[in-house]
């Protein structure tokens, strides 16, 4: 499997995340995604993609279930049928065709999650089907009410602009702040979707809202708190670092094409 991947964006940090705490062997490669051609390979022209082998990679058999007492012959199936039948999922004799390549962040992670076990790939979401909705519905907090102002962190736009999309990344972190009592992940176990993706805004509103007046921690101590402990996660660090040096990469590249430019224009 492939993942069609940039150092510097907060959705791929989330794939690469749980890339780094599985045992999958997905191969990391780098995609400019304002290259065109890269329309082929994902219509919506955005990292992260990935990319299925086609059939290596079959769904675990479903646990054997212990045969129930007085339940009569033939009326469900066995536990080797139903190993059978997990045996003939999708991957393994479908030809993916359309399906070839998955993406979206979120929607990744989840057919990850459906498609391993742990510890071949950890689990994203947590057991509890309460705590599990509450992981999706903060990955939507990020996913439709964050990212969308979070263009400013990257590009330059007038004031007017800056100020109302930092004034509403402001109201949403606000709302995770407050979300209620509970941290929304504990020390105790390891980050699932909902914290990655607050976590990986939350690396890029540090590294980079400074310009823009995004104070992501300014009166909000949860927040502080949860993000200190995401960086004691050596996987989280790890994406942190890339981020860190993709960025860095970025700004060199910008002034040497500054400067090439200068030079063209001295010659004229
Ligand atoms: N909702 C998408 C967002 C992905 C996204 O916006 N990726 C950016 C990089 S950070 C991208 O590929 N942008 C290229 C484009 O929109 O043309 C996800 O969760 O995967």
């Amino acid at each position: 499997m492939k993942l069609y991947n940039s150092d510097g964006s907060p959705y791929c940090a989330r794939v690469r995340y749980f890339i780094y705490a599985s045992t999958l062997p997905i191969d990391i490669v780098p995609q400019d995604f304002n290259d065109p051609a890269f329309r082929k390979i994902n219509p919506l022209k955005k990292v992260p993609t990935l990319e299925l082998d086609n059939g290596e990679y079959a769904r675990p058999p479903p646990a054997r279930r212990p045969r129930q007492a007085g339940r009569q012959a033939g009326s469900r199936r066995t536990a080797r049928q139903l190993t059978q039948l997990g045996e003939t999922s999708v991957s393994r004799f479908l030809p993916l065709g359309a399906f070839r390549r998955i993406f979206e962040s979120e929607v990744i992670l989840e057919w990850a999650a459906d498609m391993f076990r742990p510890p071949v790939f950890r689990a994203i979401l947590p057991a509890d089907p309460v705590a599990r909705a509450r992981s999706r519905f903060v990955s939507r907090i990020v996913d439709l009410y964050i990212g969308p102002h979070t263009p400013v962190l990257y590009n330059r736009f007038p004031e007017a602009h800056v100020r109302e999309a930092v004034q509403n990344i402001h109201k949403y972190l606000d709302l995770l702040e407050g979300l209620g009592p509970d941290p929304l992940f504990t020390p105790e176990r390891r980050p699932v979707a909902g914290d990655l993706a607050v976590g990986a805004f939350l690396l890029h509103a540090e590294l980079l809202g400074q310009r823009i007046g995004l104070t992501p921690f300014e009166g909000r101590p949860k927040l502080r708190a949860f993000y200190d402990r995401l960086l004691k996660d050596p996987d989280f660090a790890k994406v942190k670092q890339e981020n860190i040096d993709a960025f860095a990469q970025a700004r060199a590249a910008a002034k040497a094409a500054k400067a090439a430019k200068e030079a063209k224009q001295a010659k004229l």
